[in-house]
C-alpha cells in the first residue's frame, strides 16, 4: 500500500512574533515583579497615615498661621517643582493640594492635617514656590521674608522636604534656602531633597544628577521622586511617618500604662 498524498494542503504556519532574547525577558520579568512587590507593613501604615490628610488652612502670613503643638512638615522649592503634586501623590487625594502647570499657583502656606481617627498628630505645608521670573520684584521680596522667617521661627516644624527639579538642579535660592535652615538642622530639623519629575530622566541622567545634588546638600539625604511613575512614594511616606512619630515616643505610647496604684521604685 503506498500512501497518498494528502488531499488539503498544509496550511502555512504564521511566522511567530519575534521573543525577546531569554535574558533581556528575564530582566523584564525581575522588574516587573519587582514594581508589583506588595508595600511592607511600614509602607502602609506610612501611607495610611498620609491619607488621613485634610485641608486644615490657608495663611498668606506668617501672623495668619495657627500655633500647633504637633510636629510640622514644609514642602519647599521652586515654583513648578512639583511640590503640590507631591502632597496630592503621597496622601493619594487628587486635589488636596492646588498643582498648575502655571507656575506661582500656591500663593499662600496651605495647611493639611493628618491624623487618624480625626486625632491631629501632624500637619503638612504646601508653600508657595519662588524663583519665577514672571513675579513682580516687591511680591518676591515679601514672599521670601515670610518665608525666611517661617524656617526660622516655626516652632514645631519638625522636617523640610526641598523639592527640585532635577534638570535645573539645586539653583540660588535653594542654596540659600539650605543656609536658612543648616542652623536648624544642625539642631535636628529633618531635611530631604526630593530630585521630581523623575520620570523624564533615564538612568544615566538620574545618576548624575543624584550624585550632583548629593554634593551640594552636603550630605544630606537626597531622593528621586515622580508623582507620575510613583518612583519614592512609599519611601518617602515612611521618612514622613518617622519624622513624626520618632521612635522614642512611639516606644512610649507602645509601654503598657503604670498601675497607679503600684509603688514607684
Ligand atoms: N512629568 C511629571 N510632571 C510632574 C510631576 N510632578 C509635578 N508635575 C507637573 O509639574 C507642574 C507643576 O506642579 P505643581 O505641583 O503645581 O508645582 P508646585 O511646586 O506646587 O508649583 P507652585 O505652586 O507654583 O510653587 C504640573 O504641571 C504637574 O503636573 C512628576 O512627577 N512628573
Ligand atoms: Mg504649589
Amino acid at each position: 500500500m503506498t500512501l497518498s498524498p494528502r488531499s488539503t494542503p498544509v496550511k502555512s504556519q504564521k511566522p511567530t512574533a519575534k521573543r525577546a532574547p531569554p535574558k533581556v525577558a528575564a530582566a523584564k520579568m525581575a522588574a516587573a515583579l519587582a514594581a508589583q512587590a506588595p508595600p511592607s507593613a511600614e509602607a502602609k501604615t506610612a501611607m495610611g497615615w498620609l491619607h488621613t490628610a485634610k485641608f486644615l488652612t490657608t495663611a498668606p502670613e506668617l501672623k495668619h498661621l495657627p500655633l500647633l503643638d504637633v510636629p510640622e512638615i514644609a514642602f519647599v522649592g521652586r515654583s513648578n517643582a512639583g511640590k503640590s503634586t507631591c502632597i496630592n501623590t503621597l496622601t493619594q487625594i487628587n486635589r488636596l493640594a492646588f498643582a498648575s502647570k502655571t507656575p506661582g499657583r500656591t500663593q499662600s502656606i496651605n495647611l493639611f492635617a493628618l491624623g487618624k481617627q480625626g486625632v491631629l498628630d501632624a500637619v503638612l505645608a504646601d508653600l508657595p514656590g519662588y524663583g519665577y521670573a514672571a513675579v513682580p520684584k516687591a511680591a518676591k521680596y515679601r514672599w521670601q521674608q515670610v518665608m525666611g522667617n517661617y524656617l526660622q521661627t516655626r516652632d514645631n516644624l519638625k522636617g523640610v522636604v526641598l523639592l527640585c527639579d532635577p534638570r535645573l538642579g539645586l539653583t540660588e535660592l535653594d542654596e540659600i534656602l539650605l543656609d536658612v535652615i543648616r542652623p536648624r538642622v544642625e539642631e535636628g530639623l529633618k531635611f530631604l531633597v526630593l530630585l521630581t519629575k523623575s520620570d523624564k530622566l533615564n538612568k544615566t541622567e538620574a545618576a548624575k544628577a543624584l550624585s550632583i545634588v548629593r554634593l551640594q546638600a552636603g550630605g544630606g539625604d537626597v531622593k528621586l521622586f515622580s508623582a507620575l511613575k510613583r518612583q519614592g512614594v512609599e519611601e518617602v511616606a515612611q521618612h514622613l511617618w518617622q519624622w513624626a512619630h520618632p521612635p522614642v515616643k512611639a516606644a512610649q505610647a507602645a509601654a503598657p500604662a503604670k498601675d497607679p496604684g503600684e509603688p514607684c521604685e
